[in-house]
């Protein structure tokens, strides 16, 4: 059976050629690389001028992976920026918004990660803490200076849910790179894993066709090998909706 095709929605990034910048479509190698260990071929939907105008290639996905990224702009959920708001790209959000509610309407699975965790959130009518210090939760750090794949900080799960399956233990020591965190929780996800301050750690639907993080397992899959399992769901899921397709 052919594999399924895992869609990993894009950023940009500026690097000088020559001398001169030059705008990238870009996606950290180790998604791609986590999502081929897992048995899926990652494929980077890159940010298009419209974002409405790519649903071919949405088609072509089996399921679709929520990376890493910068803030989502706070106009998305109704507020106005806050002064520790990093950058902000309105057309990057856009599309992956648009990305998000074709795989609703397909019923296509979907990894959030980070960034992916915040943006999908939203797009589910939830909202985010534009910072951490506006949540009175601020006793730990969310922001690592170690290296990408330490294991820094706790994660608890809860019992019964499909996160807790898929790390196969009460808790998990995770990496954290992030400096937001989930205020409301989006329309139909439940809360699966907690950081010791409270902080939204992991989030899920009831089908398990959502499935959200906020640490970054891309980095852990050698460091915490049951991270791998994270991915692993989303290529499962996916051979799923392509067979049915
Ligand atoms: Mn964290």
């Amino acid at each position: 059976m052919e594999k399924p095709i895992i869609g990993i929605l894009g950023i940009k990034v500026e690097k000088p050629i020559i001398g001169q910048k030059v705008t990238m479509d870009f996606v950290n190698e180790n998604y791609n690389k986590a999502v081929i260990a897992a048995g899926g071929v990652p494929f980077l939907l890159a940010v298009p001028e419209n974002p409405y105008a790519l649903d071919q290639l949405l088609e072509i996905c089996d399921g679709l992976l929520f990376p890493g990224g910068p803030d989502v702009d706070p106009k998305f959920y109704g507020e106005q920026p806050h002064e520790k708001l990093g950058p902000v790209h309105e057309q990057w959000d856009v599309f992956w918004f648009h990305a998000l509610e074709y795989a609703r309407s397909k019923g296509m699975p979907v990894l959030g990660i980070c960034r992916g965790l915040q943006l999908v959130n939203i797009g589910l009518k939830g909202d985010l803490y534009q910072d951490i210090s506006e949540s009175g939760l601020t006793y730990l750090t969310h922001c690592q200076n170690q290296n990408r794949d330490y294991p820094l900080h706790e994660v608890k799960s809860v019992k019964g849910s499909l996160f807790n399956k898929l790390i196969g233990a009460e808790s998990v020591y995770t990496n954290t790179f992030h400096h937001q965190i989930v205020k409301k929780v989006g329309e139909g996800l439940k809360v699966t894993g907690k950081a010791a301050d409270g902080v939204v750690e992991a989030m899920e639907n009831e089908d398990g066709s959502i499935l959200l993080v906020q640490f970054h397992p891309e980095e852990l899959q050698n460091s915490v090998p049951a991270t791998r399992n994270l991915f692993k769901h989303l290529v499962t899921k996916a051979a799923e909706f392509k067979q049915k397709k």
